[in-house]
């Protein structure tokens, strides 16, 4: 079995799974008692999401374990060995509160995790807007499309427009390096146009549409940023890097960096291979 027709399968199985997420959202706008292992509040959205992404993704033939942002430990498929999902059952779930949009991240690595951004074999995001849509890559392309009723229709090839039109960064702004600070008002000086909603695919869907660029950077309080590397960055990363684009954690692409514990956290950095460029150089 070809581990590219595993990740062909995943992402069926994540359309497939996409309407249901979608449909059990208005029940569960209540925040839990319990905690993420990132120390995060989790909502009931989120505990349903996990618990729905972990029961399809582990039945999926060649997929050997389920990791999320939701849960502390990997869980192990009944058939033992093949590929590796880690997931963000619901990323920008704070935006249930005030009803703006959200979506579900998934990397399909080949290998244990905690594993390398350079095992990842594809990658796929579904984006909970006034439409649900669903970006996927592999083999260093990435192709756009609508979900209805739980599968795929191909809208063709995705890549990100040469010329760069919006931004957004997470963090408090008095909370930015200096360095970074000073990048972003050059961003503004370029005429670049501020577009942040909170949700980390929203805000990416964006950049892949209009050019641009999108991260969660490392914080004076926070070095390490808010975004983690297994759930987030790395599957974000290699999708804006398939599109054409370039992925950064400040010094080189976000797929390079090692990992060493299952939910670590990383800056993150995504968009037109200039900015992201121009953003290392800032932060040298
Ligand atoms: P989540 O997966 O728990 O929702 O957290 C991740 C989200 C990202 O989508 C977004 O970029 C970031 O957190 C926004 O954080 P903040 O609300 O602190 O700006
Ligand atoms: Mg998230």
């Amino acid at each position: 079995m070809s581990s590219d027709s595993v990740a062909e399968r995943v992402f069926d199985a994540v359309a497939a799974s996409a309407p249901e997420v979608r449909a059990s959202l208005p029940g569960r706008r209540a925040y839990l008692d319990d905690e993420n292992p990132s120390g995060e509040s989790m909502l009931a959205a989120d505990a349903h999401a996990d618990d729905l992404l972990a029961d399809r993704l582990t039945g999926v033939d060649g997929v050997g374990a389920y990791a999320s942002e939701e849960r502390e430990a990997v869980v192990e498929a009944d058939e033992s060995g093949g590929v590796s999902v880690a997931c963000d059952p619901l990323d920008g779930s704070s935006n249930l509160k005030s009803n703006n949009p959200m979506g579900t991240i998934v990397g399909v690595y080949d290998g244990d995790l905690p594993a390398s951004g350079r095992d990842l074999l594809g990658a796929a995001y579904v984006l909970y807007g006034p439409v649900t849509t669903m970006v996927c890559a592999r083999d260093g392309a990435a192709r756009d499309y609508l979900v209805a009723d739980g599968e795929r229709e191909d809208l063709g090839d995705l890549s990100l427009p040469e010329e760069p039109t919006v931004y957004g960064f997470g963090g408090r702004v008095p909370d930015w390096p200096d360095a970074f600070a000073s990048y972003v008002e050059e961003l503004e000086e370029d005429e670049l146009k501020l577009r942040y909603g909170g949700a980390m695919v929203a805000d990416v869907s964006q950049v892949l549409t209009y050019g641009g660029v999108f991260g969660y950077p490392a914080l004076e309080s926070a070095p390490e940023g808010k975004l983690r590397l297994q759930f987030e960055a790395n599957p974000v990363g290699y999708l804006v890097e398939a599109a054409g684009g370039r992925s950064s954690d400040g010094e080189g692409s976000v797929l390079d960096r090692e990992a060493a514990s299952l939910h670590e956290r990383t800056p993150v950095h995504v968009g037109n291979a200039a900015l992201v460029d121009r953003l290392e150089a800032a932060l040298a």
